[in-house]
């Protein structure tokens, strides 16, 4: 029988999450063997090209123009920055450049302005992608031409817990984003977020929702929840201690084992993850991460300080 799925059921999820810890790695390690060269890591670079000032209200977004969280707001970048920033990257050995947008939905004038970036950062030989908030059909399709690899939209948690941390948009917003996306043959990069105050169910249905699309997303980020100071869910956690790492690598296991062939990404909140934390997410599957000291808005682990991490474990960053 393929291991590639997409009859996923959340009670089925919550079952392989509850197995034991080395049962549930075990079996990750199998599918994570079978499909990717278990040496190698993804490494990613990302950008804010647009900071701060969103309209909407994700409740863990330092960039939402309804909270105060002291970021630094700016328009879109000057494209020779972008660019400038996109050979350093390069330099640093990332083989993807994501650039990230705080908009809801970017115009058409946008999308204009972006599509050269995007020529211009596939000319340097890397991978181009972009989060940009919600596309229509015409914007996914202009974004296509212009040569983007992927689409950064993640689907963030359950169903049944969006409405608790998003109010200005729905779940289903979310997955026509992502037909679009798909049906303008741009690569899907979805994922999303724990350690949000979720249940376990609420990660297995993240995990269903993912899983049961169509075609799996070919990148599944898993951030976990960085709290940033003036923010909700900063203050309506503040009792609460952070997620156990454990698991957050449970979830990076189920993941793997859900959509083989997809790279999982180990993506926000690595600094908060001890480094035997990191590699018992890397021995459950995930095989691609974010480089750089920054991503969006707040910090990342030090280019030396990953690469020290790679030389013990014996790990390749792709070129
Ligand atoms: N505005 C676009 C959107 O929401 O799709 C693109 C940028 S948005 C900042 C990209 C992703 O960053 C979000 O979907 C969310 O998963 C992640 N993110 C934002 N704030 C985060 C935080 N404090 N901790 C972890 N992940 C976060
Ligand atoms: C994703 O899933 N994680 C990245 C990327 N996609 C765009 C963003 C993480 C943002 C963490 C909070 C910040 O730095 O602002
Ligand atoms: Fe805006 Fe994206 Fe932040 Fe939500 S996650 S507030 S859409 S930048």
């Amino acid at each position: 029988m393929s291991d590639i799925r997409h009859d996923w059921t959340v009670d089925e999820v919550e079952a392989m999450l509850d197995r034991s810890f080395s049962d549930l790695i075990f079996n990750a390690q199998k599918i994570h063997r079978a499909h990717h060269d278990t040496d190698t890591v993804q490494v990613a670079s990302l950008l804010s090209i647009k900071t701060g000032g969103c309209p909407e209200d994700c409740k863990y977004c330092p960039q939402s123009v309804h909270y105060n969280a002291g970021v630094d707001a700016h328009a879109l970048m000057k494209t020779e920055d972008i660019l400038e920033a996109a050979s350093v990257a390069k330099a640093q050995g990332a083989s993807r450049f994501c650039m990230g947008a705080a908009w809801r939905s970017p115009t058409s004038r946008q999308i204009d302005q972006l599509a050269p970036i995007i020529e211009a950062v596939n000319d340097l030989g890397m991978e181009s992608c972009v989060t940009l908030g919600m596309l229509n059909e015409s914007h996914a399709k202009r974004l296509a031409s212009a040569g983007l690899h992927y689409y950064n939209h993640n689907l963030d948690t359950s169903p049944e817990y969006y409405k608790e941390i998003i109010s200005t948009r729905t779940y289903d917003d979310r997955l026509e984003t992502l037909q679009h996306v798909r049906d303008a043959g741009i690569s899907v990069c979805s994922g999303g977020i724990v350690g949000m105050g979720e249940a376990r169910k609420d990660r297995a249905g993240m995990l269903v929702e993912l899983a049961n699309l169509p075609k799996h997303p070919e990148s599944v980020p898993i951030n976990m929840l960085v709290r940033v100071e003036g923010t909700p869910l900063s203050d309506e956690l503040a009792d609460e201690p952070e997620l156990d790492s454990f698991e957050f690598v449970r979830t990076i296991a189920a993941a793997r084992i859900m959509m083989p062939e997809s790279f999982v990404r180990l993506s926000a909140g690595r600094r908060e993850l001890t480094r035997e934390a990191q590699a018992l997410c890397f021995m459950a599957g995930a095989n691609s991460i974010f480089g750089g000291d920054k991503l969006l808005t707040t910090p990342n682990p030090e280019q030396d300080e990953d690469a020290q991490l790679f030389k013990t474990l014996g790990l390749n960053a792709t070129a």
